[in-house]
């Protein structure tokens, strides 16, 4: 029986987990991640009932009630890095015996749906389109530190991106990862654009932004816009869907990805004042999750 010792997993004095500062308890089966800490009492506008709200460092969570169901929002900052984090601390939360520090014997499976923002980079992506990621392309590498790895990823879509982008090895291993496909079905629903995720380990170089500094491959982003592999086409630029949609498959929760896109890439457009449209997505993904 695995015992995970104080190092490992980091439990506060008063019960609640390192990073987030949650308590087991205080944890819902069904959980909204958003990248912004000021999203998250967006979210919560819409519950009839608040349970908890605790902040720590970039980690704002609320736990409430929505038309009955039990749902925790909860923000994880800007970054693959957090999703490690957050994915790692509520998966803990959830199965993991607190006192005695081993695994609970029934094991439960979570949902996660991430609502974000994104960059747009089709025709058909204009800002403001919802976005649903059927898969997820890590540029970030973390997946590639966990063992089943390869089971979890979509190894002939790998290949085929890497021969037609000419990737460059020195960026890094990219890995392709499927969200959840019942999920994708349940929130995309008939009023979502279906695509091709790449999450990034940066806002800049990595999504093939240039302001002072010149890129390792000024061509990537012109062929990742060509890219095409099975009538799938890549969408969009976000920055952590594919650590969610990955870690979550090797731990047996369910994930999807939903961003709106506030940025055009193809017609160098983008628009700040997105609060009020986000707020249509967020009212889509509380009805459907
Ligand atoms: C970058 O501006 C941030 O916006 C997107 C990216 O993934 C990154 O976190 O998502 P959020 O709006 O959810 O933060
Ligand atoms: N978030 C990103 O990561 N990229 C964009 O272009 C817009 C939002």
């Amino acid at each position: 029986m695995n015992h995970y010792p104080e190092s490992e997993l980091i439990i506060n004095q008063d019960g609640s987990i390192f990073h987030l500062h949650l308590k087991p308890e205080q944890l819902a089966d069904n959980v909204i991640l958003v990248g912004d800490p000021g999203r998250v009492p967006l979210v919560a506008s819409h519950f009839s009932e608040i349970e908890c709200e605790v902040t720590s460092r970039e980690f704002h969570t609320i736990t409430g009630l929505y038309k009955g169901k039990r749902i925790t929002v909860q923000s994880t900052g800007i970054g693959c890095d957090n999703i490690d984090i957050v994915v790692n601390e509520m998966d803990a939360l959830a199965n993991i015996d607190f006192t005695t520090r081993t695994n609970k014997e029934q094991l439960k499976s979570l949902t996660f749906v991430r609502i974000g923002t994104c960059g747009g980079l089709q025709p058909n992506t204009p800002t403001g389109t919802f976005i649903a990621s059927e898969k997820s392309i890590g540029f970030d590498g973390l997946l590639n530190f966990y063992a089943g790895r390869n089971e979890a990823c979509d190894l002939e879509f790998e290949k085929a991106f890497k021969s037609q982008v000419k990737w460059n090895d020195q960026i890094g291993n990219p890995y392709v990862v499927d969200n959840d496909p019942e999920l994708l079905n349940r929130i995309a629903a008939d009023d979502m654009v279906r695509g091709v995720t790449i999450a990034c380990g940066g806002f800049f170089g990595p999504q093939g932004r240039r302001l002072r500094l010149p890129l390792a491959d000024p061509e990537l982003n012109q062929k990742i816009e060509r890219f095409a592999y099975e009538n799938l086409k890549i969408t969009n630029f976000e920055m952590e869907s594919s650590a969610l949609a990955g870690l979550s498959k090797l731990m047996g929760h369910k994930a999807l990805t939903c961003c709106m896109v506030i940025a055009n890439r193809r017609a160098k457009e983008a628009n700040t004042g997105y609060k009020n449209t986000i707020d249509g997505l967020i009212e889509k993904v509380l009805e459907r999750i």
